[in-house]
């Protein structure tokens, strides 16, 4: 097999290939075996080990269309876009994403490290680990790739050229579609919402005009404010840890987009695992993720404030009072992404398994304190300045909830 037309792998056609085009990675003798193990939404990921020196390395393909659905067709390129992003971000967050070792523009693949001696966040903390160095790690990786691909950092043509490079329509289309409109409208009737709480929904959700004013001038901003190299789809399965080290992984949904669109990820996807744990009544857990999720905003605010100072050298953005003013503006999307995403992943057609995993009663309570706290998130997002402020709305979604319900 040559590899010269596009075509999608199997186990054995991925081992084949790294026999045939990675073989340099292995030395003069290896015997390569491969395992398919992704459990993603969109693509295939090949875990290729030789088991004669135990060294392992990681192929991951981009399909024709979703792994989720062939309603959704994507242009397999969004792997250059993942390769080209995971090679910048090495370099402004170092040692914060995974090694990546070449990109094959016909088979669209990309090869990098296998992370097999981490965990998927997500996994991790449903099984109620901790992880000390996550809010000082995640807050570093936020602010070096972001603060730094703005105009206020790069030159401005520099800057409009990434924009270009970078434009990533139909992984746009699938957000704007999937956390911007159908949550708040089941207009494609594509929706996935738990039976025991669709009244509910429909009720507080859809049946909100306001609710659906809000949520449309967020999504012309994510579609219209270039302000920086955003991830575009950090989530806690986008984010592999272990004990002293964290790796963002997957970028593919990168564009220049508004900053607050990784941070709310971030803030919700935390919110997600701790009415995990609360629903587990797992109280030091839950006590690790409250503390980790004042941290990961407050060290966020700090870190780019002084990282500000330290690289801002444009003219007019160095105007005194305007790094405040544009800091509030991260802020105020932060919190209306947040409650975006804690709507989608429980109304829309993505789901989580902090959520999905519960049951009954347990996971009726979970969605309606997640979807109660992300309302008021949407609609007062620009009274959202500090970490404190997420828990203390989270506190009271839950109590809300308590009283509503007599418990
Ligand atoms: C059709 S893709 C569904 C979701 O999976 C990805 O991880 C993104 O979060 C996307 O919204
Ligand atoms: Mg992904």
């Amino acid at each position: 097999m040559k590899f010269t037309t596009y075509f999608t792998m199997n186990e054995e056609e991925a081992a084949m290939y790294a026999s045939e085009k990675l073989g340099y990675l292995f030395g003069d003798e290896f015997h390569l075996t491969c395992k398919e193990i992704g459990d993603g939404n969109l693509n295939y990921i090949f875990r290729v080990v030789d088991e004669i020196s135990g060294h392992s390395i990681i192929i991951k393909q981009s399909g024709p269309v979703a792994r989720i659905s062939d309603e959704f067709k994507l242009s397999p390129d969004r792997n250059r876009i993942e390769y080209e992003i995971l090679k910048l971000e090495d370099k402004l967050a170092p040692g914060l994403v995974p090694k990546v070792y070449g990109y094959d523009s016909m088979m669209n693949c990309t090869v990098m490290d296998d992370l097999s001696d981490h965990q998927i966040m997500r996994k991790a903390l449903m099984e109620f680990k901790t992880f000390p160095r996550f809010a000082q790690d995640i807050s570093d990786f936020m602010v070096n790739t972001l603060l730094l691909t703005t105009d206020v950092v790069l030159e401005h043509k520099v800057k409009k050229d990434l924009v270009k490079n970078f434009i990533n329509p139909e992984l746009c289309e699938i957000t704007e579609d999937l956390v911007y409109t159908e949550p708040f409208s089941d207009y494609k009737h594509r929706n996935d919402v738990f039976e025991r709480n669709k009244d509910w929904v429909s009720e507080h959700i859809y049946n909100s005009v306001e609710l659906r004013l809000e949520t449309a001038k967020l999504k012309f901003e994510f579609m219209n404010h270039a302000q920086a190299l955003v991830h575009g789809d950090l989530h806690t399965g986008s984010i592999f840890v272990k004990e002293d080290s964290t790796k963002v992984i997957d970028p593919e949904f990168a564009f220049f987009g508004p900053i607050g669109y990784d941070v709310g990820n971030v803030m919700a996807n935390l919110i997600f695992a701790w009415v995990h744990s609360d629903a587990h009544q797992q109280g030091e857990h839950k006590q690790w993720l409250e503390d980790t999720i004042v941290e990961t905003l407050d060290l966020f605010i700090e870190k780019f404030s002084l990282a500000w100072d330290r690289h801002v050298s444009e003219f007019s953005a160095k105007t005194p009072g305007f790094k405040e003013y544009y800091l509030a503006t991260v802020l105020r999307d932060t919190a209306g992404v947040t409650g975006l995403e804690l709507c989608r992943r429980i109304i829309g057609l993505a789901h989580v398994k902090d959520i999905t995993s519960l049951g009954g009663n347990v996971r009726v309570r979970a969605e309606r304190i997640c979807l109660s706290g992300a309302i008021d998130f949407i609609l007062k997002r620009d009274k959202f300045t500090c970490g404190e402020d997420y828990l203390i709305t989270m506190q009271a979604a839950m109590s809300k909830f308590a009283r509503e319900n007599d418990e």
